[in-house]
């Protein structure tokens, strides 16, 4: 159900599937012109998560909202099944800089606190928490194919240290601040149960969301119009997912979440080449802060080591640096060449590849003309390993291309 809210234009309707589109409809109207969408609860309904963790509620009086759950948590299932596992908690009436406060707590603590406020007002959100890693033999989704294309956990996964699949649990009123995603990825998010508000707003408006210092709304239900004066000039749209309806929320469109009822959704932030150069460009941003916040220290060492002192900043501070978004492109151009030499069938929710591979070469061009020098001296560090990795991943780029034409010819 979908709310416009200002400046009325076609920009912001949001489509419903109530049959999911087919890859190529998602791709053409969805992924390439980085627009949402909402799907109806067909797309999830083979879920064991959307079958035993949910009950339907019995009293739809209980939550005092126009738009109430159709289910509510199967509380005894979720304990019994995920009382062992520790995550971070967020207090949603305690703000901590921009983001909520967060404690650590089992998930069995946290659920005491969610069942006794059944219905009612709540505080306590368990979120961001890695549930798929955390009980991988728990095969209580599986990701739809629409998503399969997911250089960000195909990265990870490989890896094997991290992943960007995430489980948000809590109850009524419990909310996510608004944000843009993490290394401005795409989200897809599925609900379980409960309902979820979204207001979201469309790209390249943040002049409307942040003050003259460059601090940004935090909840949008409260807005001080001194402090943020455009903010009323932001164009967005409100829309409202139901239990078992799956949102596609495209790179670089921030976005508030209030949970109507207990909520439990499960979501994945993803990557690839429709949404790689939103990507490095984060990437970007975030280095050249970085770079800013430590120049005092630029006179007094080297330039090769101010350079890794800015990548080491870069790293703590976004979570990645150069070395590992290098590592993620070499990783998924590595992934599709072995395919094709072993005349393995790649997915079919996967864009053509040479359109990928165009799409990678814009980011690495990109790239160059930011940083040139820089970049060089820095790959050509510790003995010219990124140089090497960086040499690799052109050359499966041109092997890809000559097979992918041979194999079309
Ligand atoms: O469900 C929430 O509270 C937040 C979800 C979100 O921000 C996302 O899926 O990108
Ligand atoms: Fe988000």
């Amino acid at each position: 159900m979908t709310e416009k809210i200002s400046n009325v234009d076609d920009d912001l309707h949001i489509p419903y599937y109530e049959v999911p589109p087919t890859y190529e409809e998602f791709l053409e109207n969805h992924l390439i012109p980085n627009k949402p969408c909402i799907i109806g609860p067909a797309f999830i309904d083979n879920w064991k998560a959307r079958k035993e963790w949910i009950v339907p509620v019995d009293n739809l009086d209980e939550v005092a909202e126009n738009i109430r759950p159709k289910y509510k948590p199967n509380y005894q299932y979720m304990r019994k099944h995920f009382g062992s596992a520790e995550s971070q908690v967020a207090k949603c009436n305690q703000r901590h800089f921009t983001d909520q406060w967060r404690e650590s707590m089992s998930f069995e603590q946290f659920a005491d606190l969610w069942e006794a406020d059944d219905g009612k007002e709540s505080l306590w959100y368990f979120k961001d928490f890695h549930m798929m890693r955390t009980f991988p033999d728990d095969k209580f989704y599986k990701v739809p194919n629409l998503f399969e294309d997911d250089w960000l956990n195909e990265y990870w996964l490989q890896k094997g240290d991290d992943d960007y699949r995430f489980s948000y649990i809590g109850g009524h009123t419990t909310f996510t601040p608004l944000h843009a995603d993490v290394h401005r990825s795409h989200s897809w998010s599925s609900n379980i149960c409960g309902v979820k508000k979204w207001t979201m707003f469309p790209p390249n408006q943040e002049e409307c969301y942040k003050d003259k210092y460059g601090n940004q709304v935090y909840d949008v239900r409260h807005v001080d119009p001194d402090q943020f004066p455009r903010f009323n000039e932001a164009r967005r749209v409100v829309i409202y997912q139901r239990d078992g309806e799956t949102m596609f929320i495209p790179s670089d469109w921030f976005h508030q979440v209030e949970n109507i009822g207990a909520a439990i959704s499960l979501n994945h932030n993803w990557i690839n080449a429709n949404n790689i150069m939103h990507t490095y460009r984060s990437l970007k941003k975030d280095y050249d802060d970085c770079r800013k916040s430590i120049e005092d220290i630029q006179e007094s060492v080297d330039e090769a080591e101010f350079l890794q002192e800015c990548q080491k900043l870069l790293l703590m501070h976004a979570g990645w640096n150069w070395r590992t978004f290098l590592s993620m492109l070499s990783c998924v151009v590595k992934n599709r060449y072995n395919a094709l030499v072993v005349g393995k069938e790649l997915s079919k929710n996967q864009p053509d590849l040479t359109y990928q591979m165009d799409k990678i070469e814009e980011v690495l061009d990109k790239w160059f003309e930011d940083e040139g020098g820089d970049l060089v001296k820095y790959f050509k560090a510790e003995d010219d390993v990124l140089y090497d990795e960086y040499q690799d991943l052109k050359r499966n780029i041109t092997k890809i291309r000559e097979l992918h034409a041979l194999n079309h010819s």
